[in-house]
């Protein structure tokens, strides 16, 4: 049987591979958070699937694991932190405002966010 191996090179990939640092804050068995190089508030944390999905609007039923997982990171995140509120945001695609296609969840914390209204 021919297997194929698919190389992934984002910087989060190489974080997740301990390449590059970065200031890791939390690790579970599927999925690593870390502070996010340039900050969009007080408390900014990336949470990201060790597996790797490039954007979200490219998961299948096959990945519905990955994505409960994440989530469940976010809130492990968000206890560690004691935070007592945050905002949870995924940017997909470029016209969505992604650039590291790697999967990953911001957390927004540490001040009093607006809301959409
Ligand atoms: O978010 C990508 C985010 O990734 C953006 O807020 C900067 C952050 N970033 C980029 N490189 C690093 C490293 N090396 N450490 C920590 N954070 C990083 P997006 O939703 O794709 O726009």
């Amino acid at each position: 049987m021919r297997s194929i191996c698919y190389s992934f090179s984002t910087i989060f990939d190489k974080i997740i591979k301990r390449q590059i640092p970065a200031k890791i804050i939390y690790e579970d068995k599927h999925c690593l958070a870390f502070e996010d190089i340039n900050p969009k508030a007080k408390i900014h944390v990336l949470v990201i699937p060790k597996e790797h999905l490039d954007r979200l609007s490219n998961a299948t039923e096959q990945h519905i694991n990955l994505l409960g997982n994440l989530m469940y990171a976010v809130n492990r995140v968000g206890r560690q932190l004691q935070l007592e509120g945050y905002r949870v945001v995924i940017n997909d695609g470029q016209k969505g405002g992604q650039t590291v296609f790697h999967l990953h969840a911001h957390i927004l914390s540490g001040e009093n966010l607006p809301g959409f209204e």
